[in-house]
């Protein structure tokens, strides 16, 4: 009688785990057919590249951003969060960029840097949930900043 229960509360337990890698599955494979790279806007009088995303539990939107090579990028990050702290991580220091910034909860904040090389660099939030037990990052709270070269103006 008792192993019975067992059985089923087991089998119960696998379909669950089947069913969320399945979904999770689909989920990441329909992100990667409509990825549009937002194009900061480029500023005329100080040459420095503007954009701004929105931070929330656990996204930032737009996570797919597209700037110019060897020109100053400023990133406005929007916390729109009610309690949880976020941050702004972006190593590629062989790409001139070394970033790790925090974003308090409901606050403003800006990261300034100059890309020096093409190609596609992720950006993530590096903070940690219930007690460690996940990132941000694995949340989903990731994007790519994709360097391209400097287009001459019409
Ligand atoms: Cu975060």
């Amino acid at each position: 009688m008792n192993t019975k229960t067992n059985n089923s509360y087991v089998k119960t337990i696998l379909l669950i785990l089947i069913f969320a890698s399945f979904s999770s599955l689909s989920l990441a494979s329909s992100d990667k057919d409509s990825q549009q790279f937002y194009k900061a806007y480029l500023n005329r009088e100080d040459s420095v590249q503007k954009v701004d995303v929105m931070v929330d539990s656990f996204y930032f939107k737009p996570d797919h951003l597209e700037v110019l090579v060897n020109q100053p990028v400023q990133i406005r990050l929007r916390s729109v969060t009610s309690l949880i702290e976020h941050d702004f991580t972006l190593k590629a220091p062989e790409a001139g960029m070394n970033i790790s910034k925090d974003i308090p909860h409901g606050k403003d904040v800006s990261v300034k840097f100059t890309p020096t090389r093409t190609g596609d660099y992720e950006f993530y939030c590096d903070k940690k949930a219930f007690f460690g037990l996940f990132s941000h990052k694995d949340k989903g709270m990731k994007g790519i900043l994709r360097v391209v070269q400097h287009v001459s103006s019409p």
